[in-house]
């Protein structure tokens, strides 16, 4: 079994993390912590590199004795340090410093003076009260630790969908492979491509004598198998993945498929509905009278109650069955609509490309545009424009579009900051001489409901101002969204002719789905845009789309469905 980078990373960033709360020496602790980026984002299998005799040294903050380390786990699975530090700290304490809040000194102190081991034990001694007696904690520090940790468990195990479907697609194309392997649906959550997925759930139907459930078990990837039976198989992944596979008879294909798409709200329903005319709906088909009457597609569930087809993504029970029922389902946006995109960044900023190449990557697409947004001045970290490098980039993107001549039309934009007080960054001579301008929040997430809301209102109040970028600001799994009436700023947005935008980075996707769809309500427009960092990143725009048919978005309700002319006018303000 070869050990994926992943696994050799985590190994290295528990070490350091021991190190750390051990109170190691910082330099020991940054060479770990280091040498488990560097194997983190390495694309090619490390095992493979080892295996291969490659010189290990030649990666960046690997050194010869990191290289040796790492050779070692790569053929032992483990590393002998790492074991002996374990024999004293418990390795979950490693798990405790990703709560933000816990560093190394305090995790040690919860260990050294309440037992504190993981975080369920952290659950018990904040339930009983009594982190705030601990040195260094106090009552307002455990009151936060209990809302990280309640905050925590309910997204822990859901899985973002871009991640969901590179830990699903090589698992269906194995199981694709198998003899005797007919049809093959990824269902549940996945299939309704929510933002994050719980677990997998596949469906095949398959020849009589096709070994595709043990096959499926035996899978390379499976760290365990929880079932294992003849019709029906759950194992967990070494992603931490859980699958359940489910093997149907053909003529109840489209009944489960139905039912395992779900939501279990949306099946409540429509079997409500058959009960009504007198049918019984499940899993195994559509019954009167307990004869099977049909099942063999999704198309005979509706059928079977008098509805239209509803798209997976709509299936939440959020007013679908209604609309279904009125013919008034909305006519959902798809990837062939996007006629260009709103948000990238270049090599000038915090992107990985040139101008040229964004452009080209772009008008590959088909694309009728594309905004350059680079980020302005407040944000240094990302090397921000001030007005004399963004003047500077507008000269070349004249130059540029002319010598694109008309495969594509690069529009100059920039990713303005809004600042605390409401102003934006770059003064308005710089700004009106630009097409476009997304202002973005991206510092003080902690003002109160009330300031940021005034914040962002403020802002839209100068004539310049387009496109609200990321409105919620928070990153899926890892940070929530800053506290904000959006309503208001919807409503603010409709108001002063502002846009709002659905993010399309995977681990943003905000606006999400119902305040995608709230937004329409109130009659705005959203512009679906990658925020590109690089060319490939425009693939990005696929889950901006899956996230707005979630929010019922019709072609009509996005700004970059439209011809360069109409665009132009819906930014006029
Ligand atoms: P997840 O995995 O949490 O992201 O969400 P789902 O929707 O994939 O849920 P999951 O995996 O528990 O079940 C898959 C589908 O099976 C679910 O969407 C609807 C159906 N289902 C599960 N349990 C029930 C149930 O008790 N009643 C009904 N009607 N359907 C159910
Ligand atoms: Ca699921
Ligand atoms: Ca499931
Ligand atoms: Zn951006």
């Amino acid at each position: 079994m070869t050990i994926h980078n992943r696994e050799i990373a985590d190994l290295l960033h528990r070490m350091a993390d021991l190190l750390d709360i051990d109170g190691a020496d910082a330099f020991r602790i940054r060479a770990y912590r280091q040498a488990a980026q560097t194997v983190g984002g390495l694309s090619e299998s490390l095992a493979d590199r080892v295996q291969a005799g490659a010189d290990l040294t030649e990666l960046p903050h690997v050194g010869e004795r990191m290289a040796e380390k790492i050779k070692r786990i790569v053929e032992t699975g483990r590393l002998d340090q790492l074991d002996r530090l374990e024999e004293d700290l418990p390795a979950e304490l490693s798990e405790l410093m990703q709560i933000s809040g816990l560093g190394p000194k305090r995790v040690k102190a919860l260990h050294q003076d309440l037992g504190v081991d993981n975080a369920a034990d952290l659950k018990r001694a904040l339930e009983a009260h009594r982190v705030q007696d601990v040195s260094g904690f106090g009552k307002k520090t455990e009151q936060t630790l209990s809302e990280r940790l309640a905050d925590r468990e309910q997204h822990e195990k859901r899985t973002p969908l871009m991640e969901a479907e590179e830990i699903a697609a090589p698992l269906a194309r194995y199981l694709e492979d198998i003899d005797g392997v007919r049809a093959l649906t990824i269902a549940g959550s996945y299939r309704r491509r929510k933002e994050t997925v719980g677990d997998l759930d596949i469906l095949v139907t398959a020849e009589d004598d096709s070994p595709v459930m043990d096959a499926f078990v035996d899978y390379e990837e499976v760290g365990e198998v929880v079932s294992h039976g003849d019709t029906r198989a759950t194992v967990m992944l070494r992603s931490g993945m859980q699958v359940d596979l489910r093997l149907l008879p053909q003529a109840a294909y489209g009944a489960a498929l139905h039912y395992f798409t779900g939501s279990k709200a949306h099946n409540i329903a429509v079997r409500r509905m058959g009960v009504e005319r007198g049918l019984k709906i499940n899993e195994y088909g559509v019954f009167r009278d307990d004869e099977r009457i049909s099942g063999g597609s999704e198309q005979d569930v509706y059928d079977a109650v008098g509805l239209p087809f509803i798209e997976p993504e709509l299936r939440e029970d959020r007013g679908e069955i209604d609309a279904a029922e009125a013919g008034r389902l909305p006519r959902l946006i798809a990837l062939s609509d996007i006629n260009g995109d709103l948000h990238s960044h270049t090599d000038a900023t915090d992107g990985n490309e040139s101008l040229e190449a964004m452009a080209e990557a772009a008008a590959a697409r088909g694309y009728a545009y594309l905004a350059i947004t680079d980020h302005s001045r407040h944000v240094t970290v990302a090397n921000g424009l001030d007005p004399e490098r963004l003047a500077e980039q507008l000269d070349e993107v004249d130059r540029l579009n002319d010598r694109l001549d008309g495969r594509i039309r690069l529009l100059k934009g920039i990713e303005l900051d809004i600042l605390e007080d409401g102003s934006l960054d770059l003064p308005d001579e710089i700004l009106s001489r630009l097409d476009l301008r997304v202002c973005s929040v991206h510092y003080k997430f902690d003002l109160s409901r009330e300031k940021q809301t005034e914040r962002i209102l403020k802002a839209m109040d100068n004539r310049h101002f387009n496109i609200l970028a990321h409105p919620s600001g928070r990153l899926i799994n890892e940070r929530p969204p800053y506290d904000l009436d959006l309503e208001r700023v919807i409503e603010g947005a409709v108001e002063r002719g502002c846009h709002l935008e659905l993010n399309a980075q995977p681990w943003r996707l905000d606006l999400n789905d119902a305040d995608s769809r709230m937004a329409k309500q109130m009659g705005a427009k959203i512009a679906i845009s990658t925020d590109a960092h690089s060319g490939a990143n425009f693939d990005y725009m696929r889950f901006g789309i899956f996230q707005a048919r979630r929010g019922w978005l019709e072609p009509d309700d996005v700004l970059n469905t439209r011809s360069l002319d109409e665009l132009q006018a819906l930014l006029k303000r």
